[in-house]
C-alpha cells in the first residue's frame, strides 16, 4: 500500500491512541490510503460547495434541551419500512469498498451486522450480493440502472431471492458529476478489483476518471418517472427513491407509491450547487405529509447532526462516508467501531438534550442559530 507522504500531515495514529471521533478516523484512513483513493471517497463534484454546505447546515442549527427529564434509559429504536433498527442510523451505499480494504463490503457487512444496522449495497461494489447476503446483514440493494434493462432486471431479482429488504433506485445521477479530483487522478480500480454484480469487469479505459466514462457508456440517463411501474414489476420490494431535493419531487415519489424517500445531494457528489440537505429537508417533509417515510443523508458526522436531523423530520439518517474511515482503518471493527461512536454520540445528546425516545425529538427540540454578527451590524 502506497503511502501518503505530505509533510503537514499528523503521523499515523498509535493503536494505542483510541479514535472518538469520525474525524480521528478520517485522518487515520488519509494516512493509509493512496492519495487516488482517499480522493475519490473524501471528494466532491465542482467547487465541491455543496460538499461543504451539508456540513455548515448543521452549524445553522442549536438544540434547545429540556432539563429534569428522566433519561436513565435513553431508547434509540426506530421503525423504517416496518422494520424496528435499534437506532436510527444506516450505511448509504457507496462503491468500491474493497478499495479501503482487502475484504470490502463483506468487512462492511460485518461491522454492520455486530450492531443488527441496515447496509445499502451498492450496485457497483466489488463483492457480489449473495457474499454479502451470507454475513445475514440486514441489507437493502441500491439500484443503477443500466441501458442494459435485461441485466438490470436481473440484478433486481438477485437482490430479492438473497434476501435485500429494499430496492433503492438513485435518481441523482443520469450522469456522473464532474469530481475533478477523479479526472486529475485519472481515477481507475487498481488490479484485481472489478464491479462484482456486473460481469466483475473493471472500469473502461479513460482519458480522465474511468468512472465518469462508466457512466457515460453503462448508464441509462434517459430513466424517467414513467419508468418506475415497470422497475416495480421487476421484485414485490419496497421500492426507495434517494437523491430527492424538492417539495415537487417529494409529491411524485408519493404519488408512484414509494416507501420512503432519501434526502440526498450524493454527499456533495453529483450536482454542485445543490442545496444542503438539511436545509431542504422540512420543506420535503411537509411535501410528503406522513404519505411517505423520509430519510437524509450527507455530511453526518456525529450525535448531534443526527439529533438535529431528526428533530427537523427525518425517521432516519445514512452515512456514507463515515464508515469508509472505519473500513479503511479497521476492516469490519472499524466499520463497527464508526457506528458505536454516532450511535453512543446520539444517547448522549438526547440524555443531555432530555429525549429519552427518538419520538421524543421534535421540532421543538431545536432552532435556528443564532446569525454571527456580520460587519458592520453594530452601526
Ligand atoms: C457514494 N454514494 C453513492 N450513492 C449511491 O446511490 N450509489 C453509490 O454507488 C454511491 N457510491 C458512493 C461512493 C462514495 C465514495 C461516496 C462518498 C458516496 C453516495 C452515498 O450513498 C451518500 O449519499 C453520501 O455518501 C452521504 O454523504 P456522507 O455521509 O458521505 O457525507
Ligand atoms: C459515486 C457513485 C458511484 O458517488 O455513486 O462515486
Amino acid at each position: 500500500v502506497s503511502r501518503r507522504s505530505e509533510p503537514d500531515l499528523p503521523a499515523i495514529e498509535s493503536p494505542l491512541t483510541p479514535a472518538l471521533t469520525v474525524e480521528d478516523l478520517e485522518a487515520a484512513a488519509r494516512e493509509r490510503l493512496p492519495a487516488m483513493v482517499f480522493d475519490y471517497y473524501a471528494g466532491g463534484s465542482g467547487e465541491e460547495w455543496t460538499l461543504r454546505e451539508n456540513r455548515r447546515a448543521y452549524e445553522r442549527w442549536v438544540i434547545r434541551p429540556r432539563v429534569l427529564v428522566d433519561v436513565s434509559n435513553v431508547d434509540l429504536r426506530a421503525t423504517v419500512l416496518g422494520e424496528e433498527l435499534p437506532f436510527p442510523i444506516l450505511l448509504a451505499p457507496t462503491a468500491f469498498q474493497r478499495m479501503a480494504h482487502r475484504y470490502g463490503e463483506v468487512a462492511t457487512a460485518g461491522g454492520a451486522a455486530a450492531l443488527d444496522a441496515v447496509m445499502v449495497v451498492s450496485t457497483i461494489a466489488t463483492a457480489t450480493l449473495e457474499e454479502i447476503a451470507a454475513t445475514g446483514v440486514r441489507r437493502w440493494f441500491q439500484l443503477y440502472v443500466l441501458k442494459d434493462r435485461d441485466l438490470t432486471a436481473t440484478l433486481v431479482k438477485r437482490a430479492h431471492a438473497a434476501g435485500y429488504g429494499a430496492v433503492v433506485l438513485t435518481v441523482d445521477t443520469p450522469l456522473l458529476g464532474r469530481r475533478l479530483r477523479d479526472e486529475r487522478n485519472k481515477f481507475s480500480l487498481p488490479p484485481g478489483i472489478g464491479l462484482a454484480n456486473l460481469e466483475g469487469s473493471g472500469l473502461p479505459e479513460s482519458e480522465g476518471s474511468g468512472l465518469s466514462s462508466f457512466f457515460q457508456d453503462r448508464h441509462d440517463a434517459s430513466l424517467t418517472w414513467d419508468d418506475v411501474s415497470w422497475l416495480r414489476s421487476l421484485s414485490p420490494l419496497p421500492l426507495v427513491l434517494k437523491g430527492i431535493l424538492t417539495a415537487e419531487d417529494a409529491r411524485l415519489a408519493v404519488d408512484i407509491g414509494a416507501g420512503a424517500i432519501v434526502v440526498s445531494n450524493h454527499g456533495g457528489r453529483q450536482l454542485d450547487g445543490a442545496p444542503a440537505t438539511l436545509d431542504v429537508l422540512p420543506e420535503i417533509v411537509e411535501a410528503a405529509g406522513g404519505r411517505t417515510e423520509v430519510l437524509v443523508d450527507g455530511g453526518i458526522r456525529r450525535g448531534s447532526d443526527v439529533f438535529k436531523a431528526l428533530a427537523l423530520g427525518a425517521r432516519a439518517v445514512l452515512v456514507g462516508r463515515p464508515y469508509l474511515w472505519g473500513l479503511a482503518v479497521n476492516g469490519a471493527e472499524g466499520v463497527q467501531q464508526v457506528l458505536e461512536i454516532l450511535r453512543d454520540d446520539l444517547i448522549h445528546t438526547m440524555a443531555l438534550a432530555g429525549r429519552a425516545r427518538v419520538a421524543d425529538i421534535d421540532r421543538s427540540a431545536v432552532a435556528a442559530a443564532p446569525r454571527a454578527p456580520e460587519r458592520g451590524d453594530d452601526r
